[in-house]
């Protein structure tokens, strides 16, 4: 039994000499060295005409102000998605009831009054009735960001370094009456950017 086992201690010694003489191989590198990896900024400034925020006093059903805009500037490295959402922040919830609002692109320039070919309607409804996180960057409403835009398929986004200038009216209803009479109400506009990935 002694032998045996002693028999099969030297084959297991002889076969990790062979093994470790067939791993005796030449062998060669190189190295391809200074990979680096950095992350770029998503970051949005948000800029208005004089008339932004919106202060209106002693307006009544069908009251509409001019033409005013907000520009929404891409000032990071990465092109974003712009969202809206419109928030009643205080005031009456009636009156607010019957705020109106139209938002529309500026088109082929800055000017929202010129009425250009590109100018294209984003909403035009009761303000409580704005769908949240409306996007407001799409092609669909052309606009100066993404003229040629390069910066992917669809064309949803602002490019870094663009600005979008989105124009708009408020009003109130033309089908309020007097439960809005002596009221005021107030509201916030938020602009969300979100990473594009497509
Ligand atoms: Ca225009
Ligand atoms: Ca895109
Ligand atoms: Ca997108």
């Amino acid at each position: 039994m002694k032998k045996v086992l002693y028999s099969l201690l030297v084959i297991g010694v002889l076969g990790l000499l062979l093994t470790g003489a067939t791993m005796a191989v030449f062998t060669d590198q190189e190295v391809l060295a200074g990979n680096t990896v950095a992350t770029g900024t998503l970051e949005l400034t948000l800029n208005h005409s004089a008339g932004k925020p919106v202060s209106i006093s002693n307006s009544y059903p069908g009251y509409e102000t001019g033409w005013e805009y907000l520009d929404i500037y891409n000032t990071g490295s990465l092109p974003f998605e712009a969202l809206m959402t419109m928030t009643q922040t205080a005031g009456d919830t009636t009156l607010y009831n019957a705020v109106t609002i139209k938002l529309k692109t500026s088109g082929w320039d800055s000017d929202c009054t010129n009425g250009d070919g590109g100018e294209k309607t984003i909403y035009n409804g009761l303000l409580s009735s704005f769908p949240s996180s409306t996007l407001v960057s799409s092609a669909n409403f052309w606009h100066l960001a993404n003229e040629g835009d390069g910066s992917g398929s669809p064309s949803d986004n602002i490019r870094a370094g663009y600005t979008e200038r989105v124009c708009q009216k408020v009003g109130i209803s033309s089908s309020a009456g007097n439960e809005i009479m002596g009221m005021s109400a107030t509201f916030s506009e938020t602009v969300d950017a979100v990473q594009d990935n497509d």
